[in-house]
């Protein structure tokens, strides 16, 4: 019988591949190396799959992060051995946090060499323990059909896993042996096992049907509707979260049918997209709940919480103030409350949740004309709302908060939005208005780092436009080595930088007193030509001084990557902040309190 000659590692690597392509990956980020070439040359050669080259492996995995959650599918990651793998771990730590599917592959060296000097060896085995869903060694020790299908199997796991049993990034670890080029041979297979590579196993799934989870909710919602109905005092919590259509209609209508308040996070999506037109949607919270006298009177006894922890800080110390019965809820019961009250989230699909939860409380007849409860927040929303808004129109860009109203009010529709950590989140929670333009926010708030941003957001512009990022200069710094990826890719990227310096959010620490340490060990200024930086990789650049809003249309013209840098004062912004804050508590506690 003929026998087809073959590496070995590419009986492998082709199998998987094609397993992963027959079920739907789309889309892999790689960076060079020697010993990831069966993966490589495996993952360049399908046609349904979508490469990225990136030389930083950093990069890659933050590229990757932004694409799967614009994309909301696994996008593979490839890299060589050694330090490489380890350059992925802030992404892989923000995946996990936020449940955006990965699928991780790491290339290898062979056992023997662990622990012996050899090259570019590092322990490897299951290296992101704690934040990874799955991990699995992936070995073909023998080229026989079995193990070429557990390879196909181990290609399934990865997929199910990583995009919904228990959605997150996952870690398999491929340690190849020389040779690693295709044509150097290294075995010899019949034809009927040499088509087993190409034949992919059809993924057969378990579909819950809808009847069988309503099933399962009944009590809960029985448990809440009873609950909901003798309790006034609610209030919605949307949290960080990029919401899709169906479950942005279910909580609008859930608010209107509990008469509670929906308080959307900034990095929310229900502030601007078409349910804002709803009064009920309160985005001024972390100014007006700063209020003594609002938590007294106003205290909450009943929360849905659906999303991530709230970005405002305000907002937990009145969760903690109030002590309300809390129900968090997701799709994977993670749990989302740092004051520790809340034992455990409810595991429940949200669409569902709220579905089942208006059909209940329309059938109790509990829904009804507005209550105080609804009126005292909506009052004490446009108050807040009236008086920023008074007070941004004096002031210009050096002062951050107006940044973040120009920005908001020059946003064309659809526009897909990646807001960075420190002073951006903030701002943007703080002074982001309602608008119905449908503006799609990202983040990255799974663990709040300033490493990964533009590379994030140029992973969201590889298949969404357009996109803009805000950002700040140390978090821009941090994450220079994206500008190789986007010159080289050409992907059409607009970053408004705000340029305070060095980490305008530390003004506000109590340790800026601290004269002696705070400049050189907090703020750490740098004083670098952002300019020049952005020129020197080939890139576009512009200063502005005033009127974003046209820079903005000219930039999202070009359909390019451009840079908008704003330079601002870090400490006129903060006063600003504090200004608005006392003046609109000081209106709101008269208006409300004093008659
Ligand atoms: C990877 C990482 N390193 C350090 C920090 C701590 N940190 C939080 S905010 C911040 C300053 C960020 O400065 P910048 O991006 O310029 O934003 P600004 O505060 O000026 O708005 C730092 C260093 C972090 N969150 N993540």
């Amino acid at each position: 019988m003929n026998k087809i000659p073959v590496n070995r590692n590419f009986v492998w690597t082709e199998t998987f591949v094609n397993q992963l392509v027959s079920i739907g990956v789309k889309y892999a980020c790689i960076s060079p190396g020697s010993r990831n070439t069966p993966l490589t040359i495996s993952f360049s050669k399908q046609k349904k799959i979508k490469c990225f080259v990136h030389i930083d492996e950093r990069v890659s995995g933050f590229f990757a992060l932004g694409l799967a959650k614009a994309a909301n599918t696994p996008v593979a990651v490839v890299t060589t051995s050694g330090t490489a793998t380890a350059e992925l771990y802030p992404a892989i730590i923000e995946a996990y946090q936020q449940r955006i599917p990965l699928i991780i592959c790491t290339a290898d060296r062979p056992p023997e060499k662990l622990n012996t000097g050899a090259n570019q060896t590092i322990i490897q085995r299951n290296l992101y323990r704690n934040h990874i869903r799955w991990f699995k060694n992936v070995w073909l020790r023998d080229l026989s059909e079995r193990k070429i299908v557990s390879v196909k199997r181990i290609a399934i796991k990865a997929f199910k896993i990583s995009s919904s049993q228990n959605k997150g990034p996952i870690h398999l670890n491929f340690p190849f042996r020389r040779p690693l080029e295709p044509d150097s041979y290294t075995d010899e297979i019949s034809k009927e096992l040499f088509d087993e590579i190409s034949k992919p196993l059809i993924l057969s799934d378990k579909i819950i049907e809808p009847d069988e989870l309503r099933k399962k909710g009944k009590r809960l919602i029985d448990h809440i509707s009873d609950k909901v109905s003798g309790n006034e005092k609610g209030l919605i919590i949307t949290g960080p979260l990029v919401y899709n259509q169906k479950l942005i209609t279910g909580i609008n209508q859930l608010s209107k049918v509990t008469g509670y308040p929906i308080l959307s996070d900034g990095i929310s999506h229900l502030r601007f997209n078409n349910s804002a037109a709803s009064k009920n949607v309160c985005v001024n919270y972390d100014t007006f709940l700063g209020s003594e006298n609002f938590r007294k009177y106003h205290k909450a006894e009943f929360v849905l919480h659906f999303g991530r922890t709230p970005t405002s800080n305000i907002l937990e110390e009145y969760l903690n103030f109030s002590n309300p019965a809390r129900f968090i809820i997701n799709e994977y019961g993670d749990l989302f409350d740092p004051s520790g009250k809340t034992k455990k989230a409810i595991r429940f699909n949200p669409v569902l949740f709220c579905e089942m939860l208006i059909e209940k409380l329309k059938a109790n007849n509990t829904g009804k004309e507005k209550t105080n409860w609804q009126k005292v927040f909506e009052m004490a929303d446009s108050l807040v709302e009236e008086l920023k808004t008074g007070q941004l129109n004096k002031v210009g860009l050096k002062y951050e908060p107006k940044i973040i109203s120009e920005l908001v009010s020059s946003l064309p529709k659809n526009t897909n939005l990646m807001i960075g950590n420190s002073l951006p989140v903030r701002d943007f929670e703080w002074f982001a208005s309602r608008t119905n333009k449908n503006i799609k926010v990202f983040f990255n708030r799974g663990a709040s780092g300033i490493d990964g941003v533009t590379s994030t957001a140029l992973g969201i512009a590889s298949i969404q436009k357009p996109v803009i990022l805000l950002t700040g200069d140390l978090s821009f710094l941090h994450d220079l080595n994206a500008l190789i990826s986007a010159k080289k890719s050409g992907t059409p990227l607009i970053i408004v930088l705000i340029n305070n310096n060095g980490g305008g959010i530390f003004n506000s620490l109590p340790i800026a007193s601290n004269k002696k340490v705070f400049k050189d060990f907090f703020i750490t200024p740098h004083n670098l030509n952002i300019g020049k930086i952005v020129k020197s990789f080939g890139l576009e650049y512009f200063l502005i001084k005033s009127n974003l809003q046209i820079k903005l249309r000219e930039a999202l013209k070009k359909k390019s990557f451009v840079v908008l840098e704003i330079k601002t004062d870090s400490v006129l912004s903060t006063n600003f902040r504090k200004k608005i804050r006392s003046e609109a508590i000081k209106t709101l506690e008269k208006e409300l309190f004093v008659k």
